[in-house]
């Protein structure tokens, strides 16, 4: 845990969240400000600051993540419609939580490019 880590703060139960999903590795807790119908934010309990800062020690968390993903997506009825998980990287890829976490976006049409 990071003591200045608002996301560890909520792992932690410091700070209050809606939980949709907890596993030893993941918390899953809807984001304070959805750009979608259903917006999720998947997040590691482990601290790791970005994606640059994951390990080969992270390979089976990173890929526990994407299944995760797609659980949720099947359970809460949007999976099949298609969904979109988005991992922001530093200010220029608009992370502005320093804590790693994984977006999963559904419920309406996606556009490409993102903004
Ligand atoms: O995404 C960080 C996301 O975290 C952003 O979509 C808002 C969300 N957020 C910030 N504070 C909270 C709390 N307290 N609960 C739930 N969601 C929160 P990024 O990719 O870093 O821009």
């Amino acid at each position: 845990m990071s003591t200045d880590c608002l996301f560890c703060k909520i792992i932690a139960g410091e700070i209050p969240a809606t939980v949709i999903y907890e596993d030893t590795l993941l918390l899953v807790f809807r984001d304070i400000n959805p750009q979608a119908p259903h917006h999720f934010l998947i997040v590691p309990k482990k601290h790791i600051a970005t994606t640059l800062d994951l390990t080969a020690e992270d390979n089976e968390l990173v890929g526990h993540v994407y299944q995760i993903a797609g659980k949720i997506a099947r359970d809460s009825g949007f999976a099949a419609d298609g969904f979109r998980v988005v991992n922001n990287c530093n200010d220029a890829g608009g992370q502005t939580v320093g804590h790693i976490h994984f977006h999963l976006l559904g419920g309406r049409n996606m556009t490409w490019p993102p903004g």
